[in-house]
C-alpha cells in the first residue's frame, strides 16, 4: 500500500487553501517506497533530463552528476546528505510537505533544505500544486550544491525569519524574491538565457516555454521590481527574471531588507504580465539586455 503523508489540516493562506502538514522532521522511509513510487521517479527523472539539456546551466546539469542521481530508483537522501554535507554544509531534512512559512525559514537559515519523502501519483505526473520529492530532490537539491546559491539561500532563509517578525507585508515581498530567483530563475550565459529555477526544471512545459515562447517577459534581474511582482501558483509563469550571476543574487540579499520594505510599502504592486518603463528586457537568444 502507497504510504501516503500525514495532512494536519487544510488552511486559507496566500496559495489558496492549502494542505497544511505536521512540520515535524521524518526519517525518509526509503524501503516503503512502492515499484509505482520508483517509475515515477525514472519517469520524470529520464524526461526532465533529456528536457533540460542545452536548457538548464551548467551548475545545475554537473550538480546533478555529483550527486550520482539516476533514474534506477529514488535517491536516498543520506547518500545525497554526504556529498551535501561535504560540500557546501547544507544538510536534506525530511518533512511531510508544505511547511508554514516561519518553520520553512527556519530550516534554510539552518542550511537544513526541507525534502518532502513522498513522491506523487503516476496520475500527477505532469502537475502537481505541492512540492514533492521529485520537485525538491530533482529541482532544488542540486543548485545546494554551488556555494555562492547555498549561501544565497541561507540569507534567504534568515531574512524570512526577520520578515516573518515584520508582518505579511514584508513576508509577501520576500515570497516574491523567492518565487522569481530560486523556483522560477532565468540565467544569462554566453550560450543564452538558462534555467536555474526549481519550479521551471521540474516542469517539462515549462522548462520549454520559459525560453522558447514570445508570450512571457524575460527581464533583467532588480529587488524591488521582483518584490513589487505579483505572481500566480498554477500557470506558467507571465515574467521571468534573469540574473547575471549567482553573486548578483547574493549581493542583492546582503543589505537589511528593512528600508527596502519600507521603500515599497506605498508603491502598489505589479501585475504579473506587465512590463514597467524601467524593465530591463532580455532577449532569450542572446541573454545580453
Ligand atoms: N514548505 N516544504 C516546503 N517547501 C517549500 O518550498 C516551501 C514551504 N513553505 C513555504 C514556501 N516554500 C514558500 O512560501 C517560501 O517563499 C517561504
Ligand atoms: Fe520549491
Amino acid at each position: 500500500m502507497n504510504p501516503t503523508p500525514r495532512r494536519v489540516e487544510h488552511r486559507q493562506t496566500d496559495k489558496g487553501y492549502i494542505p497544511v502538514y505536521a512540520t515535524g522532521v521524518v526519517e525518509q522511509p526509503w524501503d516503503t517506497y512502492t515499484r509505482t513510487d520508483h517509475e515515477v521517479w525514472a519517469t520524470l527523472f529520464r524526461r526532465q533530463r533529456e528536457v533540460l539539456r542545452g536548457r538548464a546551466c551548467n551548475e545545475f546539469l554537473e550538480n546533478q552528476e555529483r550527486f550520482r542521481m539516476s533514474a534506477d530508483a529514488i535517491p536516498k537522501f543520506e547518500d545525497l546528505n554526504r556529498v551535501l554535507k561535504a560540500g557546501t554544509d547544507w544538510e536534506i531534512v525530511g518533512v511531510e510537505g508544505l511547511l508554514p512559512d516561519d518553520i520553512f525559514f527556519d530550516h534554510l537559515a539552518n542550511r537544513r533544505f526541507p525534502v518532502s519523502w513522498w513522491i506523487r501519483k503516476p496520475e500527477q505526473l505532469d502537475y502537481l500544486s505541492e512540492p514533492d520529492l521529485f520537485h525538491d530532490l530533482f529541482g532544488h537539491v542540486p543548485m545546494l550544491l554551488n556555494p555562492v546559491f547555498a549561501d544565497y539561500v541561507q540569507a534567504y532563509g534568515r531574512g524570512g525569519v526577520k520578515a516573518h517578525k515584520l508582518g505579511a507585508d514584508a513576508l509577501t515581498n520576500l515570497t516574491r524574491l523567492y518565487w522569481y530567483t530560486v523556483e522560477f530563475g532565468l540565467i544569462a550565459t554566453p550560450d543564452g538565457v538558462r534555467i536555474y529555477g526549481s519550479g521551471i526544471v521540474s516542469s517539462k512545459g515549462e522548462s520549454i516555454y520559459c525560453l522558447e515562447s514570445d508570450a512571457p517577459n524575460r527581464i533583467g534581474f532588480d529587488l524591488e521590481r521582483i518584490m513589487r511582482t505579483q505572481y500566480k501558483i498554477d500557470t506558467y509563469q507571465r515574467s521571468y527574471f534573469v540574473i547575471d550571476s549567482f553573486e548578483q543574487l547574493m549581493d542583492a540579499t546582503r543589505p537589511d531588507f528593512t528600508p527596502i520594505y519600507a521603500r515599497l510599502e506605498d508603491q502598489p504592486a505589479i501585475p504579473a504580465f506587465e512590463l514597467q518603463p524601467g524593465d530591463r528586457v532580455v532577449h532569450r537568444g542572446t541573454g545580453e539586455g
